[in-house]
C-alpha cells in the first residue's frame, strides 16, 4: 500500500498540495520529507507526536525523514495559532530548549536515522541586505497579508517580526530543497500557509517545474468536544520528569471509546489488522478496555521504552488490587505523584493516634470506626486491631508508609 493510502486509512491527511504529482513522486523515488518544532518550551508534548510520528511512518516506507528544529525560528515565533503578539523569549531560553528538544528527537528518532538540523545553522548567516535583496523581493505583501494566520491578526495588530516568520520558514523549506534533497514539508493543520508559502519561494527560485509539496495533519478533536491532549494537570509531556511514565500511560488507559481506535491509528505502529481486531473488541467488550490498554502500553513503550510499560502495568495493578508490597521506591514515586501525601517522623505509635497525626483521618472516634469496619489498610495490609502499632520503617526501606482507606481513597506518608 502506498504510504499516501497509509496515512488516508489512520484519517492523518488534512491538506495536500498536489496529490496527483506527489504520489507519482512517492512511487518513483526515496522522497525526503522534514517537520519542524520551535523550541518554545523545554519538552515535546503529545500533541507534537502526531506530525513525528508520520514522520517515521514514511521512514519506514522507505522515505528520507529530516526533523528541524527552530534554533532560528524559535528565536522570532509562528504567529500560527496565537490570538496575540508573543513575548520574545530571552536567547537563554531559547538555547535551552532547543538542547531539550534536540535530545528528546534523538532519544525517540535518532535510532532511525531521521537526521535533525538546527535553522540556526542557517538562518543566523543571512544578513539584513542579503535578506531584503535576496528573499524580501520574492516576497508579495499582498499574499503574505492573505495567509489565514496574518489575516486573523490584522484587528489586533501583528509586529513586523511575526509578520516575517512565514518567510523564514519558507527559506527552510528552500534549504532543505536544496541542501538535503527534501521535497515535501509536514505539519499540523496550523502550519498549512507557511507550508505552501514555502513552495511559492521554492518556485521563484528554481522554476515552476521545482518538485515541492505540503502534507497537513488534521487538528485532533475528542468526540466530548473538550480540547485533546489536556488533563486536569495540564498538557501531557514526554519528558518523564514532567509527565511521569505512569500517568502517561493512565492518561492513554481512560480515553473514550469513541476516541480510543482514532488514537490508534494516529499513535501506535499497530497494523490495520491488529487495529480492526480491537475495534471490534470495544464493540463487543467495551468493558475489557483491552483497545485502551493496547494504546497505553505501545505509547509508553514508544516514548519511555519497554522498562517504563512494565512499571506503570505494575503499579495500576497494585492500586487497583491493594497488593502494595512489592512496589519499588521509584514505582511509589510515580503512582503517587498525584495522591495526598504527608511527612512522618520514623518513631512508631498506635494507628489510631497515627492516622489523626497525619491528618488522614479526622478524629480518633472516625478512625477508630474506619479501623474497626476494616476500611483501612496499612502497606497492603488490612489492620483491624485498635492497638496495632505502625512502625514507618518497616517497609519500602523505611521511606514510605502507604495507607488505603475504603476501595480507592490513597494517601502516602513520606518518612522524614
Ligand atoms: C521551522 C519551524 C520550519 C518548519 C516548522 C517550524 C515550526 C512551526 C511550528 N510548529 C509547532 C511548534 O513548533 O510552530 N512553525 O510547536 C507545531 N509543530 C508540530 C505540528 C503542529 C505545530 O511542531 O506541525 O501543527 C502541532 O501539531 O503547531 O522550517
Amino acid at each position: 500500500m502506498n504510504i499516501l493510502d497509509e496515512l488516508a486509512w489512520r484519517g492523518a491527511i488534512n491538506q495536500v498540495s498536489d496529490e496527483e504529482g506527489l504520489r507519482k513522486l512517492l512511487d518513483k523515488k526515496s522522497v525526503g520529507l522534514y517537520c519542524g518544532v520551535d523550541p518554545t518550551g523545554d519538552s515535546l508534548h503529545i500533541g507534537h507526536l502526531i506530525p513525528f510520528m508520520m514522520l517515521k511512518r514514511f521512514q519506514e516506507a522507505g522515505h528520507r525523514a529530516h526533523i528541524i528544529i527552530g534554533g532560528g525560528t524559535g528565536s522570532i515565533g509562528d504567529p500560527s495559532g496565537k490570538k496575540s503578539e508573543r513575548v520574545l523569549q530571552t536567547m537563554e531560553q531559547v538555547h535551552h530548549n532547543e538542547e531539550a528538544l534536540t535530545r528528546q528527537m534523538k532519544h525517540l528518532f535518532g535510532k532511525d536515522n531521521i537526521t535533525i538540523v538546527n535553522n540556526r545553522d542557517w538562518l543566523s548567516k543571512i544578513d539584513l541586505l542579503g535578506f531584503l535583496r535576496d528573499y524580501g523581493k520574492l516576497f508579495n505583501v499582498n499574499t503574505m497579508l492573505n495567509k489565514e494566520v496574518v489575516a486573523s491578526r490584522l484587528e489586533v495588530g501583528i509586529s513586523f517580526t511575526e509578520f516575517t516568520y512565514q518567510i523564514l520558514q519558507s527559506i527552510d523549506f528552500h534549504h532543505l530543497w536544496k541542501n538535503n534533497d527534501v521535497q515535501l514539508q509536514i505539519g499540523g493543520a496550523d502550519q498549512w500557509g507557511n507550508i505552501t508559502s514555502g513552495i511559492d519561494l521554492i518556485h521563484k527560485m528554481e522554476g515552476s517545474e521545482a518538485e515541492a509539496y505540503a502534507l497537513t495533519i488534521p487538528l485532533m478533536l475528542k468526540a466530548d468536544g473538550t480540547k485533546f491532549g489536556k488533563t486536569a494537570g495540564g498538557a501531557v509531556w514526554l519528558d518523564p520528569e514532567k509527565t511521569t511514565p505512569y500517568e502517561f500511560y493512565q492518561f492513554w488507559l481512560n480515553q473514550d471509546d469513541r476516541d480510543v481506535i482514532k488514537y490508534l491509528k494516529y499513535f501506535t505502529f499497530l497494523s490495520q489488522e491488529e487495529i480492526a481486531d480491537l475495534e471490534e473488541k470495544v464493540k463487543t467488550q467495551p468493558e475489557k478496555r483491552e483497545a485502551q490498554r493496547r494504546l497505553a502500553e505501545e505509547t509508553v513503550e514508544f516514548v519511555h521504552g519497554k522498562e517504563a510499560v512494565k512499571e506503570a502495568e505494575h503499579i495500576s495493578a497494585a492500586l487497583f488490587s491493594g497488593e502494595v508490597k512489592d512496589l519499588t521506591a521509584s514505582e511509589i514515586e510515580q503512582g503517587f505523584k498525584n495522591m495526598p501525601s504527608v511527612e512522618v517522623t520514623a518513631e512508631p505509635k498506635n494507628i489510631v493516634e497515627w492516622l489523626v497525626d497525619t491528618g488522614i483521618e479526622s478524629s480518633k472516634r472516625q478512625a477508630r470506626e474506619d479501623v474497626t469496619n476494616g476500611a483501612i489498610r496499612i502497606n497492603g495490609d488490612r489492620i483491624q486491631d485498635l492497638e496495632f502499632t505502625i512502625d514507618p520503617s518497616a517497609e519500602f526501606d523505611g521511606k514510605f508508609v502507604i495507607v488505603r482507606r475504603g476501595k480507592k481513597k490513597y494517601f502516602l506518608a513520606r518518612v522524614k
